[in-house]
């Protein structure tokens, strides 16, 4: 039976398990990289592990994320980052050298290897051909010492592309074509693989945007083949030698199949306030729109701001609409600059911002209130622009600069003829800004400024959990939901006792008091819980105020797996409608816990107010079963070290 790419990759990184859908193997992963936002954590996680030089064939230690400087914090942390990675054998990308996914695209990525990333849109890497994927800190961090990284082996879902896109009909179309079919929970426990002839219509920056937001399906990751489209984009990158083909076998299987027809998709947006909410732009009718947002590591490639820079050359951004761009790299902000394209847009009235997250992840440039924004971003969750009342459409490039240009939601397809850009044989390779770690690592002093705290650990499980019901939540809750980012919140991350004052804060402005105030405290959530990114402080600060256990109808992959890390139990329904028989402010109690937990999968709750039970799974392994008994897994690791 022929194999596709996915099983071929894992096979050849395989550690230990049986490659089975839905049982758990552990893989060996080649490189890691880490954005500031998650990487001190991750770093302090790494340090305590005592291992004196990463393991990895390459790990990278990227500045994108918390780049804007109005106290501090964030400049301590950079700085503290810069030593550690200079200590332990760790690329430094310094702020300003872009986002981290693209840049790693750029000069790092190599096809056929396992790269893991304290971020959730690590499967951009899945572009160029890599089995790349977003996970917590701390399994980062385990990554770096030379661990394996712990998966449940997931079904392979090949998505087969037909025919080529249609002038102003573009790669984020595609995946959003996808999210509208599959949803935000469709690619759970998934790996999208793409096929099919229209592969090689697609350039490697367009695979990446398309791999980059199959995150927002929840899937494990997504990947294209590496073929001479991959090897053209390592040639520009000066980096050939680093090719090699990598295809599915021609009769290779897989466990379910979707096909799109490139030639009959149009110009998509997600509405608010979800990824899956996707219409076409014909069928909205004419929304105006009070702020345009170009960049992310979705859509800020050299393809992509070269096109936006022909749409607006010669004209100038409506004077309703503010237009923000940031540049996905130095690499292509350098490149615009010096073929002129920053001029046109600068000409056409658009405000430039540094190469980084910025207003994707709320660090400025939030919209007024109620405004419409239109974006080229992969997420559009409540809050997240730092608005609470905002809707933010997401978008492509096209969709995003002809609506700049109108100042109402407009279709590129309206704005005449359709020029493809032409990609340069050579990109402008300057690495100085990644600085090498240190040739003599004993001679490096880590910094750690006041911003660095250190790391707060878990207990042991108790034999009896009585726990207040804290929450109880909806569907779909998402890390902003739970651990809300921006300008305020952000320079918080490596300081725990800060942040966790702002667990749920958009949601119940109560929660952390009341969470202290209780000894022990669950949560209780409905259908894909802890959806979007991988930020372990969604259970690490939950974890500070005392939460033990969270029960919900279902979870994401990546924050189930947090939760485990740091000991909190995660709890899903027997039978959902049980949902219904908890009210927030009921005490739930679960007795001879350690040992139910070793008996089987089943365990039995106490709901103390109604006096109603009812079941519980815990679906852990024996290994996950162990971490969550000793009290999350830098405890578990430490104690098998002893
Ligand atoms: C995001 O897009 O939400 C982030 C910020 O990049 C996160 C990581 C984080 O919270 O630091 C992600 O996607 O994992
Ligand atoms: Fe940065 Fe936004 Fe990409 Fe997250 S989704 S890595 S915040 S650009």
């Amino acid at each position: 039976m022929g194999k596709n790419l996915t099983r071929k990759i894992i096979a050849e990184h395989l550690v230990s398990g049986e490659m089975k859908t839905g049982s758990e193997i552990a893989i060996r992963i080649d490189q890691t990289l880490t954005q500031d936002a998650t990487g001190t954590m991750a770093y302090l996680q790494f340090e305590a592990m005592g291992v004196p030089q990463v393991q990895t064939e390459l790990s990278v230690s990227y500045i994108d994320h918390n780049t804007l400087q109005s106290g501090f914090e964030n400049a301590d942390d950079h700085r503290f980052l810069q030593s550690v990675a200079a200590k332990y054998g760790i690329y430094f990308s310094r702020p300003g050298n872009g986002i981290c996914h693209q840049v790693h695209l750029e000069r790092f990525g190599v096809p056929g290897k396992t790269l893991l990333g304290s971020d959730s849109h690590t499967p951009t890497g899945g572009g160029i051909g890599m089995l790349a994927m977003g996970a917590g800190g701390l399994d980062v961090a385990v990554a770096m010492g030379g661990g394996p990284f712990y998966l449940t082996m997931p079904k392979v879902v090949k998505v087969e592309l037909q025919g080529e896109l249609q002038p102003w009909v573009s790669a984020k179309d595609v995946i959003l074509e996808v999210l509208r079919r599959l949803s935000v929970k469709g690619g759970v426990g998934k790996v999208i693989e793409y096929t099919g002839p229209g592969v090689k219509s697609l350039t490697v920056p367009e695979r990446a945007t398309i791999t980059n937001m199959g995150a927002e399906l929840g899937a494990t990751t997504s990947v294209f083949p590496s073929d001479e489209i991959t090897r053209a984009f390592l040639k520009a990158q000066d980096r050939e030698d680093q090719w090699t083909e990598l295809l599915p076998d021609a009769d290779a299987t897989y466990d379910e199949e979707v096909i799109i027809d490139l030639d009959k998709l149009e110009p998509l947006v997600a509405a608010p306030h979800s990824p899956d909410a996707v219409e076409t732009v014909s069928s909205l009718g004419h929304i105006k729109v009070d702020q345009v947002a170009i960049g992310s590591c979705t859509n800020s490639s050299y393809a992509d701001l070269m096109q936006v820079a022909n749409i607006l050359r010669g004209k100038k951004v409506n004077d309703q609409v503010s237009l923000v761009i940031s540049p996905g790299s130095k690499q292509v902000f350098e490149m615009l600059a010096r073929n002129g394209a920053l001029g046109d847009l600068i000409a056409a009235g658009a405000r430039i911002l540094e190469a980084t997250c910025g207003p994707c992840i709320g660090m400025g440039q939030s919209p007024p209130s109620g405004a419409v924004s239109v974006r080229t971003f992969n997420r559009n969750f409540p809050g997240r622009s730092g608005t609470a009342d905002a809707g933010v459409y997401l978008a492509s490039p096209e969709v995003a600069a002809a609506s700049a240009l109108t100042g109402k939601l407009a279709d590129p397809r309206t704005l005449g003829e359709y020029k493809p850009v032409e990609l340069p044989e050579k990109f402008l390779i300057d690495d100085s800004m990644i600085i090498a770690p240190a040739k003599d690592p004993d001679a490096v002093e880590v910094v750690r400024g006041p911003n660095i705290k250190p790391l707060p650990v878990n207990e042991e499980l108790p034999e009896t959990l009585t726990v207040d019901v804290l929450l109880k939540v909806e569907d779909n809750i998402t890390t902003d939901h739970i651990m809300p980012a921006g300008a305020k919140i952000l320079p918080l991350r490596s300081n725990i006792p800060a942040i966790s004052e702002y667990v749920f804060s958009g949601v119940d402005a109560e929660f952390s008091t009341r969470a202290k105030d209780s000894k022990a405290g669950i949560v209780v959530g409905g259908h894909n819980y802890g959806q979007g990114s991988s930020r372990e402080h969604a259970a690490l600060a939950p974890m500070y105020l005392g939460v033990k256990a969270l029960l919900a109808k279902s979870f994401a992959r990546i924050h189930r797996a947090n939760l485990v890390n740091f000991g909190i139990l995660p709890l899903t329904f027997v039978k959902e409608e049980d949902y219904e028989k908890i009210s927030q402010g009921d005490v739930l109690e679960i007795t001879n816990l350690r040992q139910q937990l070793e008996r089987g999968d089943e365990l039995t709750v106490a709901n103390r107010n109604s006096g109603a039970t009812f079941t519980v799974e815990h679906g852990l392994t024996a290994r996950q079963i162990a971490i969550i008994k000793d009290g999350g897994l830098l405890n578990h690791t430490k104690k098998q070290n002893q």
